[in-house]
């Protein structure tokens, strides 16, 4: 056997012109790094801050593992990794939700709150991935439930129950609050749209086709690092007073 082959079958190969496949390897670099600086800072925080930015090394560590899976698949099949997609988000989502719940608990967030959200992510995820994976035929229908489960959470945390406790917590919980509001209506919006790109629906004479791989995993950058890094200055800050 000679040396190339050897390397070709530990490690898939990857094109240079295959811009899906830099995406994921990327991904795999970034999602370990954040993991790395989100640990290695834990003994810096007290008790009451630590959990949350134990979360957030979690939610990228979680990420990173399935992004090493996603990257060697997409090199072996050329096809999207929709599965471990899915399970990488029905993991990672639900402990966004608890996120938002430890930062709200000082305010007195219940538990309610907590499954509520998760409740709605789960509804989001389950029937997203039965409109890419199990019947895209009825891909725009599956996606219209997905988007309404999304915008109740979008409510919940803009206009409802959640909103309320960060304003009666005030200060840098509020401030916060209120960035991670803002990724999730602007950095989750990208999913539906790769969404789009994927799938036939209404949309794809507007919209065209494109991969899928690229929206999720420039969004997933964007929010499990964002938001990881939003709970962690909220930490360092609140720490400081
Ligand atoms: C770390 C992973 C995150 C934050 C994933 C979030 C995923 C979504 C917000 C997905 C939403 C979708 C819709 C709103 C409609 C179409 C189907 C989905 C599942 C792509």
């Amino acid at each position: 056997m000679t040396n190339s082959m050897f390397i070709t079958m530990l490690v898939a190969k990857l094109s240079p012109t295959d811009y899906v496949g830099f995406t994921f390897f990327v991904g795999c670099m970034a999602m370990m790094a954040a993991s790395a600086f989100f640990f290695l800072s834990l003994n810096q925080f007290d008790k009451k801050w630590r959990t949350s930015v134990l979360v957030s090394g979690l939610i990228t560590f979680i990420a990173a593992v399935h992004y090493f899976y996603m990257r060697d698949y997409w090199a072996s099949f050329g096809e999207s990794p929709t599965f471990f997609r899915y399970v990488d988000w029905v993991l990672t989502v639900p402990l966004m939700c608890v996120e938002f719940y430890l930062i709200l608990k000082i305010a007195g967030a219940k538990q309610s709150l907590l499954w509520k959200m998760i409740i709605y992510s789960l509804i989001m995820l389950v029937t997203g991935y039965f409109g890419e994976a199990v019947n895209p035929e009825n891909a725009q229908i599956w996606g219209l439930v997905s988007g309404i489960a999304y915008f109740a959470i979008v409510y919940e945390i803009w206009l409802g129950q959640a909103s309320k406790l960060a304003a009666a917590a005030g200060g840098n919980v509020l401030a916060s609050h209120k960035i991670l509001c803002w990724f999730v209506l602007v950095g989750w919006a990208i999913y539906p749209l790769g969404y789009m790109l994927g799938t036939d629906g209404w949309y794809t004479g507007i919209l065209g086709k494109g991969s899928v791989d690229v929206a999720y995993n420039i969004a997933d950058a964007i929010n499990k690092i964002g938001f990881g890094l939003v709970v962690y200055n909220l930490a360092v800050k609140s720490q400081a007073n």
